[in-house]
């Protein structure tokens, strides 16, 4: 386990919520950011508050190196090969609807195929829908276990000549269900698929390395790695950004502008129009430092401490129902209660102070497929304790001394 005083790191767990203090388990939602990190861009508003990219003058260009620093920041920790190849976006839907529309719309073909699977989040459902209806592509959907696994055999036989683009999820934000990501690169890369990896769960509990995937494009949102809201990363192999269209056009992306034409920047530029969210990327390097220092390794070990103790405690309930339970997963535990809507049971939790996400989780598919309607979801993260399981324990079961 890592060391409690990390807590004292988080100032908003200090937060009192209906008289008790608070237990956050909805970290799959967002994380909790540390001091360093807050601190960190209210020195830059304080401080060192500029644009990026244009000035002539000492704060701007500062600001601009305080950026691209964090691009290197970046780089090192996913261990892309270039810098050019982080692209800094609002979040990982944002990095998906532009690999959507600029990747899917210029270079997959009418009658191609893109493969997703039945445990991804809207954000990995919806934009590449919407670039089947306008670009006359087809959506197929590889189906998961009874247990949340996918079911990799069906998945490989989904790919065949006609497939331009796998796109899959790193880690269920529903199930928690961690995704064999090497074997599914290997395997597309090896039939000539390109590859895009939602890694908005994965990227502060799972060492990342883009280059040994050999994934094309891989997104993530900082504020589900302690960083700010606002700002994330879509990864991409240089040697496809370099012949990607722009997916949104104005300032700070181009080469020459006339009345009549345009050129474009190179990659990253030509994809980060308009000022970008600075002192959020400055957060999001101030973020990857503090991971780096407590290591991935060890909050994995600590997250996952948690989740085996919560399966054991919550398994002894009865009346509850784990929905998700593959070999391979992250600190996530969802479940249903026997005749008590999640939606009550979150309600009660909430007057404990205990807060956890109730509903479909952005992944109404899934829901339909695992027939339950919504679930009860805990989520646990590097400040989350063993008390803090045993407090959702007693929890449920004052709901079910209420409810039934
Ligand atoms: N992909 C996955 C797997 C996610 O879990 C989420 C957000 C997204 C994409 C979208 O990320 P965003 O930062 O662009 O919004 N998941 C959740 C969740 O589970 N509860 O609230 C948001």
């Amino acid at each position: 386990m890592l060391n409690p005083n990390i807590r004292k790191q988080f100032p908003v767990l200090k937060h009192i919520e209906n008289g008790h203090e608070l237990v956050y388990l909805d970290n799959t939602a967002t994380t909790h950011k540390p001091l360093r990190v807050i601190e960190r861009m209210t020195k830059f508003y304080t401080h060192q508050n500029a644009t990026v990219h244009r000035g002539v003058y000492g704060l701007s260009q500062s600001a601009t190196d305080y950026c691209e620093e964090a691009r290197k920041k970046v780089q090192t920790f996913i261990k892309a090969k270039h810098e050019e190849e982080i692209i800094f976006v609002k979040g990982t839907t944002e990095a998906i609807n532009l690999v959507a529309e600029s990747f899917g719309r210029f270079h997959l073909k009418k009658g191609q195929e893109i493969l997703i699977t039945e445990m991804e989040h809207h954000a990995n459902i919806v934009p590449w829908q919407q670039l089947c209806i306008k670009h006359g592509c087809t959506l197929q959907v590889a189906p998961i276990k009874d247990n949340g696994e996918l079911n990799l055999e069906a998945w490989k036989a989904g790919i065949n000549k006609n497939t331009g683009l796998v796109a899959f999820t790193h880690v269920s934000n529903a199930l928690g269900t961690t995704n064999p990501v090497q074997e599914m690169c290997d395997f597309a890369k090896a039939a000539g698929v390109a590859v895009l990896i939602d890694g908005a769960q994965a990227m502060s509990h799972i060492e990342v390395d883009v280059q040994a995937l050999n994934c094309d494009f891989y997104a993530f949102s900082a504020h589900k790695m302690h960083g700010p809201t606002g700002i994330g990363v879509l990864y991409g192999k240089h040697e496809l950004l370099k012949i990607m269209p722009p997916y949104q056009t104005g300032g700070d992306m181009i080469d020459v502008v006339t009345f009549e034409k345009t050129t474009f920047a190179v990659p990253p530029a030509r994809f980060e129009p308009g000022t970008p969210a600075i002192a959020e990327i400055i957060g999001l390097g101030e973020t990857i430092d503090f991971l780096t220092e407590i290591g991935l390794n060890n909050i994995f070990h600590h997250e996952h401490t948690l989740l085996n103790y919560a399966n054991i405690k919550l398994k002894e309930i009865k009346g509850l129902r784990i929905i998700g339970e593959a070999k391979e997963k992250n600190a996530i535990v969802s479940f249903v209660l026997d005749d008590i809507h999640p939606h009550d049971a979150g309600t009660i939790l909430d007057t404990e102070g205990i807060a956890v996400r109730v509903g479909h989780h952005c992944a109404q598919p899934l829901m339909k497929r695992l027939e339950v309607p919504a679930t009860i979801r805990a989520s646990f993260s590097m400040y989350n304790t063993l008390e803090e399981v045993d407090k959702l324990v007693a929890g449920i079961k004052k709901i079910q001394g209420i409810m039934l």
